[in-house]
C-alpha cells in the first residue's frame, strides 16, 4: 500500500494514511496528502472527503526525526490550512491515536468522528520541549475553550474519545466501523457550508487565567521555555485571527525548538525507546507467556511491585512468612488502592477489581503456579540464596524467577538454582507502583528470552525497562554512591544541606540528594555502611550521616534527619545539623568555606558522569543513553537537562569535562580519578552519543 491511498465510496473520497509504525507526518506523507486532497477537490464526482489512518493510528504527529534537518515542503501548517479551506466537507475518521500534528490535522478537518476505543488524543509537544506548531494552539482553544486547551497543551495529557466528545473536540463517537460512520456523516454535510474551526472565535476566557498559568509554570517538567511559549500561543488565539495567531505560534514554536531543552527532551524520547533494544534479542525471540505473578515479601517494596502488576491487570499471589506481616502488606495494598480512588486515579470498580485479584498466602509453594516470581525480601545474601534454592524446587518449568535486589550479585543468587537462565534482576524503585524506572539486571546466564520478556513486561506495567549488568549497585545506585560521596565531601567542606539541595533543585533536580535521603529513610544507608565496614575517605564521608542516624533522626518518618519536618512534612533548616557538620569538619581538620552554587552543580554532575563512563566502559551499561534514561526515570534528574551523560556531550563538553575532572583529581585525590573513557573521548574529540551510534 502506498503512503497515501484514496478509495472512492460512491461520492465520498476516503483518503487513508499508511506510514507505519505510527503514521508520523514525514515528507512523503505530507506530499501524498497534498496530492490526494488536490485530486479529491478537483474531482467533480467527489462531494465530500474522509481522512483516516491505518491500524491503531490516525497519526502520532510530525516525524520527530525530521526536526534536526531542513523541513521539506509542503510543510504541515499550510497543508492543514489548505485542508480546512476545502470547499467540500472534510471529515476525520479518527480510527486510533491522534497526537500532535496528527490531532492538528484532525482539527483542520471540518468534523471528527472517532472510534470509542480511541484513547490517545492530545497535543504532547510540550513533552518534547516544543509547542504545537501546525495550528494546534489556535484551533484547539476554538474547539474546546481556552481553559481546557491550555490544560491539555501545557501538560501534554491524552484524553479518550468520550472525553473528547464531552469537550467538543469530537463530533461523534461510534462503536465500530469509524470510516463507514464518517462517510455517512460526510454525506449529511454535502451542500452545507463546512464548519471551519479556524473561522470561529474562542469561547469564554476567564480573566487573568493566562497570568495565573504563567505564575504557576515554576518547575515545569519541560523546563522554562516551552511552557511559557505554549501559554503565549494559546493567549494569542483569544485575541488574534487565525492567520495572525498561526504566525505567532510559528515564531514561538521556532524559539522553543531552538532551545537546548527541546534537544534534551527529544533525545530522552528516543533514548527511552532505544533502551528496549537488547543484544541477542531480535524479532524472532519468542516471549515467555506471563499471565500470573507471584511476589515473595509484602513489605514496602513487595506491595509496591504488586500494585504495579495489579494496576496492569495481572493476578497476584503475595507470600509472607508471618500472618501479621502478610495482613499488613495486604492492608497497604488496599489503602493505596483506596487512596487512588480518592485522588481520582481509579474508579471504585477498578480498585475493587484490582484488590479481588490478590491472593495472600503464607506458603512458598503457592508461588508454584506463577509465570513470574519476584523475590522482594530483606537485602541479605544468605537469605536470598536460601530462598532461590527453595524457589528452584517450587517454580514451574519456564517460570521467570526474579530478584529485586538493589546491590547484591545476581550471578551468585542464580547459582543457587539449577536454572540460572531463568533468573534475572528486576530492580524496582520505591514507591514501585509510581516510579517509572525498572533496572533489568542481566546476569551471566540470563536467557535472551527472559530479557526480552522482562522488557515487554516493563512496558505492560507502564515502566521504562533498562538493561544493567552485574556489579555493586548496578548502574543507577553505583553512580548514586559516587554522587552521594561528593555531597558528603561538600557538606564537610562547608556547604550546608539546604545549600546543596537548593543549588541542585534550582538547577532542576526534582529533589536535592539530602532531602531525598530524608524521604527514603536514613537507616537504610546506615545499615549498608555498617555492614561494609568502610575505611579511608569513605569512612570520613559516612561520619555525618552516621551521627545523624545515631541521634535518632531517621528522616521524614521520625520528623527529623538532615532537616526538621513539621506536620505537613515541610522541611526546615536545623541549626543542630549545621553545628554537627561544623564540628565534624573541625574534628577532621577540614577548613570550611562557602561553596558556590555552580561548583555544587558541577561536582555533582561530573561525579555522576565520570562513574557513568566507567560503567559504560565496563559494559555494565549498554549505552550512555541508557544511563541517562535511568537517571531521568528513576532519580529525579530533569528530562529537559537530558541526563548526566548528555550534559557532558552537549553542555559541558568532553574536553572541558576531562579538564575539570583532572583539576578536581589534583585537588581531592583518588575519588576523582578520571574515567579512561572520558580521557580517550576528550583526546579524540569524541562524544558518548557517537560511541552509542557505533553500537547500533
Ligand atoms: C509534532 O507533531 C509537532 C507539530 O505540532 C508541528 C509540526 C510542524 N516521529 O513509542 P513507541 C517511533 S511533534 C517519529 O515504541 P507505542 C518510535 O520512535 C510530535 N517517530 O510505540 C518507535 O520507533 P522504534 C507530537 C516516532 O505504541 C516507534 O515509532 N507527537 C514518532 O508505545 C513506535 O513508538 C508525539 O509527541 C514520531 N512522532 O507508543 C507523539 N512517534 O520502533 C510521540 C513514535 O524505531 N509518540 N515514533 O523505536 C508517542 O508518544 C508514542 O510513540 C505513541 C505510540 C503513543 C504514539
Amino acid at each position: 500500500m502506498a503512503v497515501v491511498e484514496t478509495e472512492k465510496q460512491g461520492d465520498v473520497a476516503v483518503i487513508r494514511m499508511n506510514n507505519p509504525p505510527v503514521n508520523a507526518l514525514g515528507h512523503a506523507l505530507r506530499v501524498g496528502l497534498q496530492d490526494a486532497f488536490n485530486a479529491a477537490n478537483a474531482d467533480p464526482a467527489v462531494k465530500a472527503i474522509v481522512l483516516t489512518g491505518t491500524g491503531k493510528f490516525f497519526s502520532a504527529g510530525a516525524d520527530i526525526t525530521e526536526f534536526r534537518g531542513e523541513m521539506k515542503e509542503p510543510n504541515l501548517p499550510p497543508l492543514i490550512d489548505h485542508i480546512e479551506k476545502s470547499a467540500k466537507p472534510v471529515v476525520a475518521a479518527v480510527n486510533g491515536t491522534a497526537l500532535g500534528g496528527g490531532l492538528e490535522l484532525a482539527l483542520g478537518c471540518h468534523y471528527r468522528v472517532a472510534g470509542k476505543d480511541v484513547r490517545q488524543l492530545g497535543l504532547p509537544e510540550i513533552k518534547l520541549g516544543i509547542i504545537p506548531g501546525a495550528g494546534g494552539t489556535q484551533r484547539l482553544p476554538r474547539a474546546i475553550g481556552a481553559e481546557a486547551a491550555l490544560q491539555l497543551i501545557t501538560t501534554g495529557a491524552f484524553i479518550d474519545a468520550s472525553k473528547g466528545a464531552a469537550a467538543g473536540l469530537i463530533d461523534k463517537v461510534v462503536d465500530s466501523d469509524v470510516v463507514g460512520a464518517a462517510v455517512a456523516f460526510a454525506r449529511e454535510q454535502v451542500g452545507k457550508t463546512p464548519r471551519r474551526i479556524g473561522e470561529q472565535k474562542v469561547g469564554k476566557v476567564t480573566a487573568g487565567m493566562f497570568d495565573k498559568a504563567r505564575a504557576s509554570i515554576g518547575r515545569h517538567p519541560s523546563g522554562p521555555v516551552a511552557p511559557k511559549a505554549a501559554i503565549d500561543a494559546v493567549e494569542a488565539a483569544t485575541t488574534m485571527a487565525l492567520s495572525e495567531g498561526n504566525a505567532k505560534e510559528r515564531a514561538l514554536f521556532r524559539e522553543a525548538a531552538a532551545s537546548p531543552y527541546a534537544r534534551a527532551l527529544q533525545y530522552a524520547f528516543f533514548a527511552e525507546r532505544q533502551a528496549a533494544n537488547l543484544p541477542g534479542v531480535g524479532p524472532d525471540t519468542k516471549l515467555r507467556d506471563v499471565k500470573t505473578v507471584g511476589i515473595l515479601g509484602a513489605g514496602t517494596m513487595g506491595t509496591g511491585i504488586g500494585l504495579a502488576f495489579l494496576n496492569a491487570g495481572y493476578p497476584l499471589t503475595i507470600v509472607e512468612t508471618t500472618q501479621e506481616a502478610l495482613d499488613k502488606g495486604v492492608q497497604r495494598i488496599k489503602d493505596t488502592l483506596d487512596a487512588n480512588v480518592k485522588r481520582g486515579r481509579a474508579t471504585e470498580a477498578q480498585a475493587a477489581d484490582r484488590f479481588a485479584r490478590v491472593t495472600p498466602s503464607l506458603k512458598l509453594e503457592d508461588l508454584g503456579s506463577s509465570d513470574l516470581i519476584i523475590e522482594a525480601v530483606f537485602e541479605n545474601m544468605a537469605l536470598k540464596k536460601e530462598i532461590f534454592a527453595k524457589l528452584d524446587k517450587i517454580a514451574k518449568p519456564g517460570a521467570i524467577i526474579a530478584t529485586n535486589t538493589s546491590t547484591l550479585d545476581v550471578d551468585e543468587i542464580a547459582a543457587e538454582t539449577k536454572r540460572p537462565q531463568d533468573v534475572v534482576g528486576l530492580h524496582f524503585f520505591s514507591p514501585a507502583n509510581i516510579m517509572r524506572l525498572l533496572e533489568i539486571v542481566r546476569a551471566e546466564k540470563t536467557a535472551p528470552d527472559v530479557m526480552a520478556t522482562s522488557m515487554a513486561i516493563a512496558k505492560k506495567i507502564g515502566k521504562v525497562g533498562v538493561q544493567a549488568g552485574v556489579c555493586d549497585g548496578f548502574v543507577g545506585n553505583r553512580m548514586l554512591a559516587s554522587y552521594g560521596g561528593e555531597v558528603q565531601a561538600m557538606n564537610l567542606e562547608g556547604a550546608m544541606p539546604q545549600e546543596i539541595d537548593g543549588a541542585l533543585e534550582k538547577w532542576g533536580m526534582a529533589m536535592g540528594p539530602l532531602a531525598v535521603s530524608d524521604l527514603a529513610g536514613l537507616d537504610v544507608g546506615y545499615r549498608i555502611r555498617k555492614e561494609r565496614k568502610l575505611t579511608g575517605e569513605a569512612a570520613q564521608h559516612a561520619r555525618i550521616p552516621d551521627k545523624i542516624v545515631e541521634m535518632g533522626r531517621l528522616g521524614q518518618k521520625t520528623g527529623a534527619g538532615y532537616y526538621k519536618y513539621d506536620e505537613s512534612r515541610k522541611r526546615q533548616v536545623d541549626p543542630e545539623i549545621e553545628a554537627l557538620i561544623k564540628s565534624e569538619a573541625e574534628a577532621l581538620q577540614i577548613k570550611q568555606r562557602s561553596i558556590p552554587t555552580d561548583e555544587i552543580v558541577e561536582r555533582s554532575l561530573l561525579r555522576l558522569a565520570n562513574e557513568g563512563a566507567k560503567i559504560l566502559q565496563e559494559g555494565i551499561a549498554l549505552r550512555a543513553s541508557d544511563i541517562d534514561t535511568m537517571y531521568l526515570n528513576g532519580y529525579g534528574f530533569p528530562a529537559w537537562r537530558g541526563g548526566p551523560m548528555w550534559q557532558v556531550d552537549n553542555v559541558i563538553g568532553m574536553k572541558k569535562a576531562a579538564e575539570r575532572i583532572k583539576a578536581y583529581e589534583a585537588k581531592y585525590g583518588a575519588r576523582w580519578k578520571i574515567a579512561p573513557l572520558i580521557e580517550k573521548l576528550a583526546a579524540e574529540d569524541g562524544t558518548f552519543a557517537a560511541l552509542d551510534a557505533k553500537k547500533k
